[in-house]
């Protein structure tokens, strides 16, 4: 899991180096869940312009990811990644 402050534009290059570094680096082909998070602020980046920003769909090796918008300060989008993720965990 990932979670991405969507509100900080200047450091969406350097979260799409690392995400591609850590997935290069690993063995596992596991889900790769992104939380587009602080989306009740303004000047925050859409889910969908940041799959734009961080290049998702040239992930290593097509890689397997999902994102969603969340505000964890109030839990929003929380429960719909976190149950996500333990779909995948039991597979
Ligand atoms: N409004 C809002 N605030 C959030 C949300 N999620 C986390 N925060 C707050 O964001 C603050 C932490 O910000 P971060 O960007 O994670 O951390 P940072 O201190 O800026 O550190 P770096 O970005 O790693 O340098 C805490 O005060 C959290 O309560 C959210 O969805 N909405
Ligand atoms: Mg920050």
């Amino acid at each position: 899991m990932l979670v991405v402050d969507s509100t900080d534009h200047e450091r969406f290059t350097e979260v799409q180096e690392e995400l591609v570094t850590t997935l290069n680096d690993s063995h596992l082909r596991v889900l790769v869940v992104i939380l587009a998070n602080k989306q009740d602020l303004l000047d925050v980046i859409s889910p969908s312009n940041l799959c734009d920003a961080l290049q998702l769909q040239d992930l290593p090796k097509g890689h397997p990811w999902q994102i969603h918008a969340t505000i964890a300060t109030k839990g929003d989008g929380m429960q719909e990644a976190i149950v996500t993720l333990r779909m995948q965990s039991l597979r």
